[in-house]
């Protein structure tokens, strides 16, 4: 896959096409079709590429299938020095990767780079995996027997993602699933083409000088729904690993099934907070901020729902609508603004939609209009909304891509934690307290529902160590760390027989 940008078209494309250069892709100027890309940041056209037939994709999975028959023989520590050296090689180009993130999404300089810190923290977490893919033994039941099990490669992974961390979804797969002894097989979401291809120059870089890294380990297909499909349906790519919405999952998720393959799913989140009457404020106040106003708005672990103890309400929400007020919106490359553009006209369409609902269910609406001044007609910055509603219905049990944060007042805990579980979605969660009786309360089998609960922190910005997904309509799946590399690998459990005479399990008897 080329990237094609005309060097003369804008100021951004050429910013665009000289970090691409750096990053080891070659301009390529295409004469037909091409799909625009553009930059929320200023609405402008940065690139243009080529969408993948389906001629193409079907023989870049074949080479991915044949890819995997290679790399699984590879012993899993020789397959982690692969992942170390990209981890490296990231390192290396984690300031050009990063500004591109942030062009082509429109995230602050600080989060396209912590984007790229994440890849790097997933390869190291990854390298050190590769020497700790461990199956356990079990004592079996017959005499002079031995039960085990193994963990082998599975095959090429398809991996699509979305458009609001372009490059580190993929990263928590490939790196994984890399060491693992698979190969990856990548549809970014369409609107974020050119990261997905700067990270794949990049891997190709890194594998080209690895002795033993067979040609399609990771490859990409670029294109919509269509390109998309043809990697869900294929039955020789045993896992499919989806991150975007509940619709785009739901259906993943049921096609995949359908050929007996293995869905990892990460859908929506519609992730909460609770502030108790003990809370420390200060505190709550900075997490909650970047949590609910941080790249957008636009994490699936964005925060969207705060429920507040009606005895701090009143000092917590007049905080809150000041910074709300405050906050700086604006171009990141232009400006040191805390909050970015939204990806596009979409986004903002959806956005106006969930304040106008809000509005019908008797909400207070604060902030949430559109900045134009000094921006171009057709890049999307808004105020971020802070929306008192009065009860948890319509807008607030939905998943709106936007910066809307619904406040809402409870009285008694129970009634906090079922506020907090009472939504479709599972993933993220947390709460504000100093009580430990509430906190632990909130961390057990019958507090929050979701995959992730923290204490005294905000719902988004999770580590790479823990696994990361959630329950309900949020799919399920969970990626990254812990043990999430046992959905990349096939389980084998093997008994053996070191005696000489052949006792049956649970004392069968069947002597010829
Ligand atoms: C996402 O928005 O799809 O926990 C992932 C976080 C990030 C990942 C978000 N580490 O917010």
């Amino acid at each position: 896959q080329q990237a094609a940008v005309k060097p003369a078209e804008n100021g951004l494309a050429q910013a665009v096409a000289q970090i691409l250069s750096s990053l080891g892709v070659a301009p390529h100027v295409y004469s037909s079709g091409e799909r625009l890309v553009r930059s929320p940041l200023t609405g402008e056209t940065i690139g243009r590429v080529k969408d993948t037939t389906p001629a193409e994709a079907r023989a870049a999975i074949a080479e991915a299938h044949d890819a995997y028959l290679a790399w699984r023989a590879v012993p899993a520590p020789r397959r982690g020095e692969l992942v170390r050296l990209l981890g490296d090689a990231l390192r290396q180009d984690k300031e050009a990767l990063g500004r591109l993130v942030t062009i082509e999404v429109g995230k602050i300089v600080s989060e396209g780079l912590g984007e790229v810190q994440e890849m790097i923290d997933i390869c190291d977490f990854a390298v050190g995996l590769s020497r700790q893919l461990y199956g356990l033994t079990m004592g079996s039941e017959r005499p002079d027997h031995r039960l085990m099990e193994q963990w082998h490669p599975i095959g090429p992974v398809g991996v699509i993602s979305a458009f609001n961390f372009p490059v580190a979804v993929w990263s928590w797969n490939a790196a994984l699933a890399l060491v693992c002894g698979d190969s990856v097989i990548w549809k970014p979401s369409e609107k974020t083409p050119l990261t997905a291809i700067a990270v794949t120059a990049l891997f190709e870089r890194v594998a080209a000088k690895f002795d033993g890294a067979p040609k399609g380990l990771a490859t990409l297909l670029i294109g919509g729904r269509d390109v998309g499909e043809i990697l869900v349906d294929d039955a020789r790519v045993p896992v499919v690993s989806a991150t975007g919405s509940t619709a785009m999952g739901r259906i993943v998720g049921e096609r995949v099934a359908k050929r007996f393959g293995r869905a990892i799913l990460e859908l929506g989140g519609n992730n909460a907070s609770i502030v108790c009457p003990s809370a420390d404020l200060d505190l709550a106040l900075r997490a909650i901020a970047f949590g609910a106003m941080g790249t957008a708005g636009q994490r699936c672990t964005t925060l969207r729902r705060l429920i507040v103890h009606e005895s701090v309400y009143d000092k917590l929400v007049p905080r809150l609508k000041q910074v709300y007020a405050n906050v700086s919106v604006g171009n990141p490359i232009a400006s040191d603004a805390l909050v970015g553009p939204l990806i596009d006209e979409a986004a903002f369409a959806g956005m106006q939609k969930a304040l106008a609902a809000a509005r019908d269910i008797g909400a207070t609406v604060h902030g949430g209009e559109r900045h134009t001044a000094g921006h171009s007609a057709s890049a999307y910055y808004v105020r971020p909304a802070l929306v008192e509603a009065p009860e948890q219905t319509g807008p607030v049990v939905e998943e709106t891509f936007a910066p809307i944060l619904y406040v809402l007042k409870y009285s008694e805990f129970e009634e906090a934690i079922r506020l907090q579980n009472g939504v479709p979605q599972g993933l993220s969660s947390s709460i504000f307290t100093t009580d430990m009786r509430e906190a632990d309360r909130f961390l057990s089998a019958t507090g929050s529902d979701c995959g992730i609960a923290n204490i005294n922190m905000g719902s988004s910005g999770a580590e790479i160590g823990g696994a990361f997904g959630g329950e309900k309509e949020t799919g399920g799946g969970r990626e990254s760390g812990s043990d999430a590399w046992k959905a990349y690998m096939r389980r084998m459990t093997s008994a053996v027989n070191y005696g000489r005479a052949m006792p049956l399990a649970q004392g069968v008897k069947f002597d010829i």
